[in-house]
């Protein structure tokens, strides 16, 4: 089925007037590839989880193992998957705007294999690691030992996931440039995220405060939709690709 026609006519026009648009996804863009959302329930042997308590710096330092053990469940299952039609439509956008910034909450790195070459991580990425002690990205560790989680070849710290748990800062580059893409845009996309964890919530406040329509694409309603110009329910995986098609054939 198209999605064409729940793109309103007054969207198409305001989509075809922007010059700058921001986008910020998470991680309902990539449900549609099979990775299962940020606070959706986690199968297997973590169902019995919460992720909220998993990603952060306080429940590794308790149990190191088990949350790098969660991490390469995770890496499992972004190894299986394929960008899907949301993120190639997305990707389509760049042609249709003079600057797309596009942050993304995911740390699954799906947007760049469907051809983004330019994407602010803002909460990192699951393929790299870096050292708990010293915080240097490290590529290459003696994987031998066995030993879980893998340790720094320089400290013999802990390595984690080069990703921001709660409780820590985000880097202040990637800050700063995602703060700046969204006060200067004058339409800024968020796509499924459930709007709940700042500073990346605040974002959209930060565009809408300097005037941006701001278009919300969602399976369901979040706070960000009280303020929200256009609020369009329903899968990225469909509306984005119908987005593209309005803007091609109008
Ligand atoms: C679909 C769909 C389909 C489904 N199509 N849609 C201000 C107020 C209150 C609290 C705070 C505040 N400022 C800071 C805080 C604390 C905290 C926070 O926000 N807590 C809230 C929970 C209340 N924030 C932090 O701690 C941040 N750090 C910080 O502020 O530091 C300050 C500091 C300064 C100086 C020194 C030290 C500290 C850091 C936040 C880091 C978040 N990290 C995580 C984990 C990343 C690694 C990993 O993945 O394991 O990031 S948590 C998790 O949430 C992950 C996600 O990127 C992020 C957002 O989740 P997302 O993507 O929105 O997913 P869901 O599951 O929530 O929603 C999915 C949505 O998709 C749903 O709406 C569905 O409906 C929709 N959907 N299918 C379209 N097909």
């Amino acid at each position: 089925m198209s999605f064409t026609q729940f793109i309103p006519d007054e969207l198409v026009e305001a989509m075809q007037r922007a010059r700058h648009l921001t986008v910020l996804t998470g991680s309902g863009i990539s449900a549609e590839s099979g990775i299962p959302t940020f606070r959706d329930a986690q199968t297997g042997l973590w169902a019995r989880y919460r992720p909220e308590e998993l990603a952060t710096p306080e429940a590794f330092l308790r149990n190191p193992r088990l949350i790098w053990e969660w991490y390469e469940w995770r890496r499992s299952l972004v190894a299986e998957a394929k960008p899907n039609a949301g993120h190639i439509a997305l990707s389509e956008l760049e042609n249709h705007f003079q600057t797309l910034h596009l942050i993304t909450q995911n740390v699954d790195g799906l947007h760049q294999r469907a051809g983004h070459k330019h994407v602010i991580e803002f909460h990192g990425n699951i393929h790299r690691n870096r050292c708990f002690e010293e915080n240097k990205l490290v590529s290459e560790w003696k994987k031998k030992d066995g030993q879980i989680p893998p340790l720094c070849p320089d400290c013999g710290g802990s390595l984690r996931p080069d990703v921001v748990w709660f409780g820590e800062a985000i880097p202040e580059d990637t800050l700063s440039n995602a703060c700046a893409a969204s006060a200067n845009c004058d339409l800024f996309m968020a796509i499924g995220t459930s709007a709940q964890v700042y500073p990346a919530a605040g974002l959209a406040e930060i565009a809408k405060g300097k005037n941006a329509r701001i278009v919300e694409i969602n399976t369901e309603k979040t706070p960000l939709s009280d303020y929200a110009d256009y609020v369009l329910l329903g899968p990225a995986g469909k509306i984005l690709p119908g987005i593209v098609t309005a803007l091609t054939t109008n």
